[in-house]
């Protein structure tokens, strides 16, 4: 029995390193270095190998080195092979950081402070109290949670959109498309933590980002497809919406003509919101095997038909 890992190879020494402290028994592989294919038990991938099956093909279980599961093909991926996501505490500190950062910079003027500095401006602006400020999270799951507990503490109005009905201290919960309406039109800052699924791609679109109130905001965190690019230029440039903050793209990286590179009104990082932590990931892919081995249910195993 033994475990394959085929995502970045540099993070994979990291997680070699770790495999042999904690999991000496078992044998750990660095893609392409397979070793003997039927070994592989268990795969931890960005993306798996086209021909899966046909390659390794006593395979129980495939992880995901990340937390969405929109970049695997699951068709290729047999029905009676559970998928995992990553769900661990590093990748939930670092997006929780970012979005703090990036709600905060909307917030406290720092986009309109730019524009002053490149025309030697000093003009204070009021600041307004984070309470009078409404945030909204599309997607109340791991990530989106843990985001609304900490922008609860700054004193921000919280709410969240999700597909089955949540509960959460402090934050105005809404369900389904037909609570989508009243969720936009109380959010001013509007955050996209949507695993993409055939459901929500496309989602952040002319029609979604026009029942926001005028002046809004948006910070997408989920993915480059849940955006329509030109319905955002469009609605940027006749300033219905103030601001945008992208971690992610499609594609990745943007091509080098296009306008979000040098849009006033827009901020570009390359996909680095969060990234699964080896050191505290590789506990929890190590508890899932234990528990794939003692029969009991995985954390983060997806549901195929949803997609995520
Ligand atoms: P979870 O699966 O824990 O949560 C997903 C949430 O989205 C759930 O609340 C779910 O609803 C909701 N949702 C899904 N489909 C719909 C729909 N059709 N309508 C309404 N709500 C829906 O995901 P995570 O929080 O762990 O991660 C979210 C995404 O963040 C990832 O899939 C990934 O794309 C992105 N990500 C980005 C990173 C970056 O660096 N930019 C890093 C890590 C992740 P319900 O509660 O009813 O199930
Ligand atoms: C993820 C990511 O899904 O890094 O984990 O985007």
């Amino acid at each position: 029995m033994a475990f394959l890992y085929k995502a970045d190879p540099a993070r994979g020494e990291q997680w070699a390193r770790l495999f042999a402290i904690h999991a000496p028994d078992l044998p750990f592989r660095l893609w392409p270095d397979v070793g003997d294919p039927a070994e592989i038990r268990y795969l931890a991938a960005w993306k798996p190998p086209e021909d899966l099956h046909a390659l390794l093909p006593n395979v129980e279980v495939v992880f995901s080195t990340g937390a969405g599961i929109d970049q695997f093909d699951l068709s290729g991926v047999p029905a009676h092979i559970p998928v995992v996501r990553m769900v661990e505490p590093g990748i939930v500190e670092g997006m929780v950081e970012y979005v703090t950062q990036a709600v905060l910079t909307i917030h406290r003027d720092l986009f309109d402070y730019a524009a002053q500095q490149s025309t030697r401006q000093w003009i204070e602006r009021p600041v307004q109290p984070a309470s009078a400020r409404r945030v909204g999270v599309l997607g109340l799951g791991m990530l989106g949670q843990a985001v609304l507990e900490r922008l609860n503490l700054f004193g921000f109005a919280c709410a969240g959109w999700s597909r089955s009905p949540r509960e959460m201290e402090g934050v105005a919960c809404f369900a389904g498309a037909e609570a989508l309406d009243a969720f936009l039109s109380r959010t001013d800052i509007l955050i996209c933590l949507l695993p993409l699924t055939d459901a929500t791609r496309g989602i952040l679109n002319a029609n979604l980002l026009a029942r926001l109130p005028r002046g809004a905001s948006l910070i997408n965190v989920g993915r480059g497809g849940h955006l329509n690019q030109p319905d955002l230029l469009a609605a940027l440039d006749n300033g219905h919406i103030a601001n945008a903050i992208l971690d992610v793209t499609d594609p990745e990286p943007l091509p080098q003509s296009h306008p979000f590179w040098t849009h006033p009104r827009v901020r570009l990082t390359p996909h680095i919101a969060s990234a699964t932590r080896p050191d505290t990931a590789v506990e929890v892919v190590l508890e899932n095997v234990r528990r794939h081995r003692a029969g009991l249910p995985m954390i983060g195993q997806i549901d195929r038909r949803q997609g995520y």
